[in-house]
């Protein structure tokens, strides 16, 4: 099995790369990466010592570039992960989020067809759902829930699934889809909201948190996302969606205060800050579809999770102390002065 995974060099491809390598020990796993901001080719130095790993630099909306990756390597499989994926960023510019997520996906559906891809998986998040009242806890995002978009980031998401879903229908690609919700662990770039406060409560800095800190997320430990993936890529049926989530709604409050008894420091570093425009609310997926008919469920606990995090950050200071010293400090200035 030849399995391509873009987007291979972020936070949850590369958990993915690790999850295949180790568990399929005679697959060859082919990382599409161009490294952006958000990719970090030291995130899969251990990955480039196996000999069923390579690493390619490219960009997935490079048509010439993908057909010759195509027509060279006869994948069996594409996982596609790659994507920009920060919310507060698609709000200050939306023109990269629609290149890479949408035609992006195009041109990888694109050389699927052409080269007879026999499944071709689209990673897409529950954001697609829009949000959910915080007053009705009872409701939960199914595969039938309508697409319903807040951001640019989310809006970009949902047309590359309704893009999936049309060359599943039109083209009979052999297509699967899935929704996840957030995701947390290891190589989780220090923009997003748990990583971003691990790395600043141990600098002992101000803890950004929007508005009253009131929005709820469903928070999944990412390599029991990548367990998902690995099920609906081998069993799961074509032309579906499947929603993946945690059962472990948590405000970013109740987050950001777990994380701070857990580093052992005080809740006076938290600072409220105006809102991200358009904040989604709530979200919570109803995983019954994919436990059903997959048998997938999440194996770890959000208490084990963010312990297994705030470890794996207290081993790993070279990994974001190298992100946090580059071109990032002036995206954060950016995002944050005068908020
Ligand atoms: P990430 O930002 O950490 O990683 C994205 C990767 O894609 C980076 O390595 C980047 O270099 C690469 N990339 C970006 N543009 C590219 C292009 N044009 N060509 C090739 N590579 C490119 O993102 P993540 O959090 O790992 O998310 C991965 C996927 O999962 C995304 O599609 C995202 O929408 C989805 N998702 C994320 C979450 C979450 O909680 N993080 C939840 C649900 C779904
Ligand atoms: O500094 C912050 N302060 C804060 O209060 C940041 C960065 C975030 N937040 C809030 C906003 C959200 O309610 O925390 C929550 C989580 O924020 P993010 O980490 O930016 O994640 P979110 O917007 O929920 O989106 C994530 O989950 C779905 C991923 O980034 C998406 O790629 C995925 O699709």
């Amino acid at each position: 099995m030849n399995i391509l995974v873009t987007g291979g060099a972020g936070f949850i491809g590369s958990n993915f790369v690790y999850h295949m390598l180790e568990t399929y020990p005679e697959y060859r796993i082919v990382c599409l990466d161009a490294l952006t901001y958000a990719g970090n080719l030291s995130t899969l130095k251990d990955a480039m010592e196996n000999k069923n790993f390579r690493f390619v630099k490219g960009d997935i909306t490079d048509k010439e570039f993908i057909d010759g990756l195509f027509n060279e390597e006869k994948f069996d499989i594409v996982v596609n992960f790659a994507a920009e994926s920060h919310v507060d960023r698609s709000i200050e510019n939306p023109d990269v989020f629609l290149k890479t997520n949408i035609l992006g996906t195009q041109v990888l559906m694109d050389a699927s067809r052409k080269y007879g891809v026999k499944r071709y998986h689209q990673v897409s998040t529950d954001e697609v759902y829009g949000d959910l009242p915080l007053d009705q806890p009872e409701l939960f995002f199914t595969e039938e829930t309508p697409i319903h978009t807040s951001s640019p980031y989310s809006a970009s998401k949902a047309g590359a699934d309704l893009l999936v879903l049309a060359y599943h229908r039109t083209f009979k690609l052999p297509v699967t889809i899935s929704r996840c919700s957030n995701n947390y662990g290891p190589y989780h770039f220090p923009e997003k909201l748990i990583p971003l406060i691990i790395s600043r409560a141990l600098n002992d800095e101000k803890l950004p948190v929007y508005g009253m800190g009131e929005n709820v997320r469903d928070w999944l430990y990412v390599v029991d996302h990548c367990i998902a993936i690995d099920r609906i890529i081998h069993d799961g049926r074509v032309g579906e969606v499947y929603n993946v989530g945690g059962h472990n709604e948590r405000t970013n409050l109740e987050v950001v205060k777990t994380i701070l008894k857990e580093l052992g420091k005080p809740e006076s570093l938290i600072t409220f800050v105006t809102d991200r425009a358009g904040h989604d609310m709530r979200y919570a997926i109803d995983p019954t579809k994919i436990s059903n008919e997959l048998g997938w469920e999440p194996t770890t606990t959000f208490d084990e999770g963010i312990k297994k995090t705030v470890k794996w950050y207290l081993d790993n200071k070279d990994w974001w102390e190298n992100i946090l010293s580059g071109e990032y400090q002036n995206y954060f200035k950016q995002m944050y002065e005068g908020r």
